[in-house]
């Protein structure tokens, strides 16, 4: 089902879903404690203009793909959670411009977290499932994973790295939309990681190249191309409406559904590029 055209989604994603950081004067992260933690560059200075971008999925249909070097022809690429690029190049390429990773990593896996090489690579930004479009008091009150001391904690160690909080908003805002375009009741869980990266991207790059979201015929039921763990849900969704973000994904390709095919690739206009 696809309610809106798709230059119509595009608009609709552009206008409604404001992707922010953290910042001082977001009540609660206005004392001068945090004010020592939070990065001194605005995101958009850390980042700056971005052209061709690539977003890689943690997905097993990685494994075997070859698009290292595809994917790192881009100007910028984003990875999600402890996805390594140390011993799989050849499949995910080996640049990492920003990594976008869950609370839960923050606070369950805190200790790798901490010392793991991997995450001292890039910009770092970390997301937490929000009560519905609740307000930043009450979600710093109540966040889904208390991961504040583990931030912390990883901006004491590395202070030159810069390390965002993303604004609880957009989650919802986001799933607005998803939900407007489904015939169905969505669960009223946040969007995946891959999901909240890829309007990150929308919004910083000219053009956004995903890599298999939408599964290429490399899909297999191995749930990440970095361990041998099997789980259709992690292609298909359980907690997170994966089907539905997937869907949305599809409807707004610009390209070809033979680079869906061999590639698992979709590719999708910056917001800059979106007459409205
Ligand atoms: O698995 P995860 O996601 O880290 O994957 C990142 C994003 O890649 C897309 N993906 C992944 C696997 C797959 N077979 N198909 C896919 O399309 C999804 O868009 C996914 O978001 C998350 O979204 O943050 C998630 O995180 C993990 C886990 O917390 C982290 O890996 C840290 O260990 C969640 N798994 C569990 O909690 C067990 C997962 O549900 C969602």
């Amino acid at each position: 089902n696809a309610k809106l055209s798709p230059e119509k989604l595009l608009c609709q994603l552009q206008d409604r879903v404001n992707v922010t950081m953290i910042q001082r004067s977001d009540g609660p992260f206005g004392t001068s404690e945090w004010l020592q933690y939070l990065p001194g560059k605005s995101f958009s200075e850390a980042v700056g203009h971005l052209g061709h971008c690539a977003v890689v999925s943690s997905a097993g249909s990685l494994k075997s793909s070859r698009l290292g070097q595809e994917i790192d022809s881009h100007d910028a690429v984003l990875r999600f959670n402890g996805a390594p690029v140390r011993g799989f190049q050849d499949d995910v390429g080996q640049k990492t411009t920003i990594r976008l990773v869950n609370s839960q990593l923050v606070t369950v896996e805190e200790q790798q977290f901490l010392k793991e090489p991997l995450y001292n690579t890039g910009i770092l930004i970390v997301w937490d499932p929000a009560p519905y479009h609740a307000e930043i008091h009450e979600w710093y009150r109540k966040p889904d994973y208390n991961f504040f001391e583990s931030y912390k904690a990883y901006r004491r160690a590395h202070p030159e790295q810069p390390f965002y909080i993303l604004n609880p908003k957009m989650q919802w805002q986001l799933w607005d939309i998803l939900q407007e375009n489904s015939l169905e009741h969505i669960q009223p869980n946040p969007p995946s990681s891959g999901m909240l990266g890829i309007v990150l991207m929308m919004t910083l790059c000219d053009q956004v190249d995903v890599y298999e979201f939408l599964p290429s015929k490399r899909q297999t039921d191995i749930c990440h191309y970095y361990q041998k763990f099997h789980d259709h849900a992690c292609t298909m969704g359980a907690y997170h409406p994966l089907l539905f973000e997937k869907n949305l994904v599809k409807h707004m390709n610009q390209g070809t559904d033979e680079d869906i095919y061999t590639h698992g690739k979709v590719t999708l206009p910056g917001f800059r590029k979106v007459q409205c």
